[in-house]
């Protein structure tokens, strides 16, 4: 392995004004396994990103929805924060542009730059709402094209002739903000001199920092000569007052890339990191940008000239993608395929989508299709009936007939050695950023460890004596192979990599990949992953055209599915907790399940140790209601169970749900108990 490397890697910040897509999320399961692969290789990385929190959209919004920005902006911060970890995306900070951190770098940073004779003033005329008293943003301008006469387009570029024109050539205008007509008015503006950075700009683009295509993107601007960039709006705006002024403040673009700065500050303050080892500018560490392609110009010119001016390191590479289809077509909100974050993880796993977009993702910038139906197939194909079958079709052979513990050598060296050997290949994808070829040798690999199994068939091999020997040995290098499978799907399957972890007692640990398991003793094979069932994926694409039910519609459901419950009687009561979201109750998964067996628990007094079949699999679950039952009177009975909480250790083993009951206490505490009809693995409504 190479020496470690110090690496900061960051993903484009999130607007602080709606809830993030799939078109997010694809962006953030790039970042995060490249995060994760480095992580698992050593190197110190660290992965930072925040709200991007400053604008006139976001001022609009928090006003229309009578909050203050900071409010408004929190609030979603927190939600972004959710559904990023609901993907398993880790990021060692989330912060955000509204922070001290923030409006000091951004001050700083312009400072350095107007030392460095980089700001130049001037005035400007441009569109002003007299109602609302504001200057308006093109997209807050509509009124008829002035080429083509079309109606209602937008204040930069016609939708119908596809001509471009400056807001104030449109015929009729209109402020869609008070539907006053705006009138023309001169302003002071401050501007980035970025004509000053275009040769080092066009060196710096060429020299491999960022891919080919953008490069060559970007060869455009720097054809028109690239023209001083207008980093001032006027009041009211919310972001960070300019310098030495009181009614201008910083357009938002100029302090969200500083966001990655001051975030990376804030993790610095928390956590001791030296921020001048990353980022001075002999900094000797690594800083990588993940960013969609339609903001390639801040990152490949506004920004590493800002950086350069204000004497900072500039980034080591900057890497875009494409976006994201579903189906072949853009997202779209009546065929419900604009999917929300939430609604995804609402009704499927989250490493389901991770996998699919690793085996998609190239290094490259074109768009990534999520076909439904091709996901899952492939998931079904690729995770369950390749990788996760070598574990189930060995596992059970080691812990019946051979004590949990696997043979003392391997049987078939080569093929280790070839697994192990594929190490430097897979690492080199993941470093480039190639998942899809990554993913597409493990599964290579994957498909040798099936056909051995094939091979060889353990199943026939452990019915004699005389070859049981070699039925244990053949599941043994099976497992073997699992684990470095294991290894490598690691960035991209977190959770169940910790699953196998947990399985295989072996930390899994990329420099161990050599390491091999002999006469090391396993856990009990528990399944690690179900087949996708395609009526998943029905349900969040109907969930998504539900989302777009208009508002008064929903809140109207919402006070008519109101519990009205009555307090019981001479029950103590205890205050109602504090208020949760519905996306928080969304989260809970209620499953019927059927209560296999029961029995009592050595050493405690409240708990009844159970095992539940939840229709796809069985559990164990420690249930204090040992005042209320004997243990057989619950055996064959139907109850309701929190299915997807995690599964805590207790001090008499692993509880991997929740059974719920409901009653004053004692001998009163009944198990909810659903009617005829409800079969275990049903969901609760
Ligand atoms: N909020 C922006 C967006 O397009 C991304 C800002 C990324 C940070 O969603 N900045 N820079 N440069
Ligand atoms: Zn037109």
């Amino acid at each position: 392995m190479t020496d470690t490397r110090k690496i900061l890697v960051t993903c484009a910040l999130p607007y602080a004004n709606g809830s993030l897509h799939l078109g997010h999320i694809l962006e953030h399961i790039q970042t995060d396994i490249w995060v994760r692969f480095q992580k698992t290789r050593g190197h110190q990385t660290h992965f930072v990103c925040a709200s991007d929190a400053h604008g006139t959209p976001i001022m609009l919004k928090a006003e229309e929805l009578g909050l203050k920005p900071e409010a408004m902006v929190d609030a979603i911060r927190q939600e972004h924060i959710r559904d990023c970890s609901g993907f398993l995306v880790e990021f060692d900070n989330f912060h955000s542009t509204h922070s001290d951190e923030n409006k000091t770098l951004a001050q700083l940073v312009y400072t350095q730059l107007e030392q460095a004779g980089c700001i130049s003033k001037k005035t400007i005329e441009q569109l002003y709402d007299p109602q609302k008293q504001m200057f308006l943003p093109d997209r807050y301008v509509k009124g008829d094209c002035p080429s083509c006469g079309a109606q209602d387009q937008y204040g930069d570029n016609c939708e119908v002739c596809s001509s471009t024109y400056s807001p104030v050539e449109l015929k009729n205008a209109r402020s869609t903000v008070s539907d006053a007509t705006p009138v023309l008015k001169q302003s002071e503006h401050y501007f980035f001199e970025l004509g000053q950075f275009q040769s080092m700009l066009e060196n710096w683009t060429k020299s491999g920092t960022l891919q080919e295509q953008m490069a060559n993107k970007l060869g455009e601007w720097f054809a028109d000569g690239l023209q001083a960039w207008d980093i001032s709006r006027d009041s009211p705006y919310f972001g960070f007052n300019i310098p030495g002024t009181t009614d201008k403040f910083f357009y938002v673009w100029l302090d969200a890339p500083i966001g990655y700065m001051s975030s990376f500050k804030n993790l610095c303050d928390k956590q001791g990191i030296n921020f001048d080892e990353f980022w001075s500018v002999d900094s000797n560490a690594e800083l990588h940008h993940f960013i969609g392609k339609d903001i390639i110009n801040f990152h490949g010119l506004f920004w590493p000239a800002m950086l350069e001016g204000a004497g900072y390191r500039k980034p080591t590479g900057v890497h875009a993608h494409g976006f994201l289809t579903v189906n072949g077509t853009k997202m779209s909100k009546s065929k419900g395929t604009f999917v929300k974050a939430q609604t995804y993880l609402e009704h499927l796993e989250p490493e389901f989508l991770r996998y699919y977009f690793a085996a998609k993702l190239t290094n490259r910038v074109d768009d990534l299709d999520l076909n439904l139906e091709d996901f899952a197939q492939r998931v079904n194909s690729d995770l369950v009936g390749k990788y996760v079958n070598i574990a189930s079709r060995c596992a059970g052979f080691i812990t019946k007939l051979f004590d949990g513990k696997l043979a003392d050598e391997v049987l078939n060296p080569a093929l280790l050695t070839e697994f192990e050997n594929a190490s430097d290949k897979i690492a080199g994808l993941y470093e480039s950023r190639d998942y899809s070829k990554a993913i597409r040798e493990i599964m290579a690999l994957a498909d040798k460890a099936n056909q051995y199994i094939a091979d060889e068939a353990p199943w026939v091999l452990a019915k004699e004596e005389s070859s049981k020997q070699r039925a244990h040995q053949v599941c043994s290098d099976a497992l073997n192979l699992f684990r470095i499978l294991t290894i490598y799907l690691k960035p991209v399957l977190p959770a169940l990599a910790d699953k196998v972890s947990e399985f295989l007692n072996d930390e899994l640990i990329w420099a161990n990949i050599n390491q091999r398991m002999l006469g090391h003793a396993i856990e009990k094979f528990k399944p690690l992953l179900q087949r996708l069932d395609i009526k998943h994926i029905e349900a969040m694409v109907e969930a998504s055209k539900q989302n777009l039910a208009p508002q008064a519609a929903q809140e109207d459901n919402k006070t008519k599915n109101k519990a009205t419950a009555k307090p019981a009687q001479n029950a103590e009561i205890e205050p109602i907790a504090a208020e949760i979201e519905f996306d928080d109750f969304a989260k809970l998964d209620l499953r019927i399940a059927k209560i296999i067996s029961a029995e009592h628990v050595e050493g405690a007094d409240k708990l009844l140790k159970i095992q539940v079949d939840l229709g796809l699999e069985q559990r164990q679950i420690f249930a204090g209601i040992k005042s209320a039952y004997q243990p057989q009177d619950l055996e064959g009975k139907l109850t309701v169970v929190v299915a997807n909480l995690k599964p805590r250790k207790m001090r008499f083993g692993m509880s991997e749900g929740m059974i719920l009951a409901a009653g004053p206490g004692g001998s009163e505490l009944w198990i909810l108990n659903p009617e005829d009809g409800a079969k275990p693995g049903m969901r609760v409504k």
